[in-house]
């Protein structure tokens, strides 16, 4: 999953992105790959003692300043989920800062849009479903709405996917200034959840700094501070929560791995997130929900006890389910 940092120049991005780096020397000119931590993947990890444990991985860029600058279209059209920081700490203007670029996010879309019913009117098809729709969302967006306040159906949305339209994406956004705490009553609080985002707080350069010293020493360093995690942890499950993400897990002697999913997904689209030759040759998947599977993580155990259950394509997965996907090909 990718996340796009972005903001005003001097707000924050830079240090934030060091602060998730965990270094100071973090090049900030290249995408920096985080495991997304996760305690039952490290148990299952003590459990099976494989080669290798895999997590789930969420990957930050930092988006130079001006972030809607046309050489950045492709890194913000590219991230599942888009993070805003704003100035907390020094001089910014949260509330200005933030409506500045979601309009600018707004405006990106409505070019977009306009060019593409252009085009389907040339072609003759403007009066299809596809330019329907951008007609209405463009009405929408000439209120300055942001589309993802919109509540769209899948059809819809669909048709709308290959756009990758940046104000319908998921919108964390990032108060730098966690000693500074934005109270849910602020006009930033009212604003942001009105134009559909989520509001985070964080602490670039106390992060920063903590990142110098042992990692084994951050955890009670932040809480003697009074903060409860750090924000990188915070940011993975906001964007998750935004995308609707579960994980599931696979296990094994040479690996145990986290698999992120859409919530509602299938057992053969787990599969086919594995591999879409599994998905293709789907027969069966074994789950053994995380509450069982814990408690007893031994499959002769489970099968006598009929604690596996064999499911088919179907099957809607649950977080934490350890799946074994059966299949040929
Ligand atoms: N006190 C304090 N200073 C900060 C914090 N975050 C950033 N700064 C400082 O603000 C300045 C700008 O921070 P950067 O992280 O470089 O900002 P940026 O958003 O990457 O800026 P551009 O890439 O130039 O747009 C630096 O001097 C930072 O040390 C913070 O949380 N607290
Ligand atoms: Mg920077």
């Amino acid at each position: 999953m990718k996340i796009a940092l972005a903001g005003k120049p001097g707000c924050g991005r830079s240090t934030l992105f060091k602060a998730l780096a965990g270094s100071p020397d973090a090049d900030t000119t290249r995408p920096l790959t985080v495991d997304v931590p996760d305690e039952r993947l490290d148990l299952l990890e003590e459990i099976h003692e494989p080669e290798k444990k895999t997590h789930a991985r969420v990957i930050f860029t930092d988006v130079p300043s001006p972030a809607l600058a046309p050489r950045n279209l492709a890194l913000l059209r590219n991230a599942a989920v888009l993070a805003v920081v704003l100035d907390n700490y020094a001089l910014g203007d949260v509330t200005g800062d933030f409506l500045e670029i979601d309009s600018e996010l707004v405006l990106a879309d409505m070019a977009l849009c306009e060019k593409r019913v252009e085009r389907l009117v040339k072609e003759g098809s403007g009066s299809s479903r596809e330019a329907g729709l951008l007609r209405e969302l463009l009405s929408r967006m000439e209120e300055s709405r942001p589309l993802r306040v919109l509540e769209l159906d899948q059809d819809r949305k669909d048709i709308l996917s290959p756009y990758s339209l940046l104000s319908l994406k998921p919108l964390l956004v990032i108060s730098n200034r966690m000693g500074k705490p934005v109270t849910q009553e602020e006009d930033l609080a009212v604003l942001v959840r009105e134009h559909g985002g989520r509001l985070l707080e964080a602490d670039a350069g106390f992060e920063m700094e903590l990142a110098e010293i042992d990692e084994d020493e951050r955890g009670p360093f932040l809480e003697s501070m009074g903060y409860r995690s750090g924000s990188l942890s915070r940011i993975i499950r906001a964007a998750y929560e935004a995308l609707d993400l579960i994980v599931f897990f696979t296990v094994g002697s040479d690996e145990v791995r986290a698999w992120p999913v859409r919530r509602g997904a299938t057992a053969v689209e787990a599969a086919g997130a594995i591999h879409s030759d599994m998905a293709r040759g789907f027969i069966r998947a074994v789950v053994v929900p995380w509450e069982v599977y814990s408690a007893t993580p031994d499959r002769n155990l489970l099968k006598e006890r009929g604690q596996l259950g064999v499911e088919g394509k179907d099957y809607v997965v649950s977080d934490g389910d350890v799946i074994e996907i059966r299949f040929s090909v």
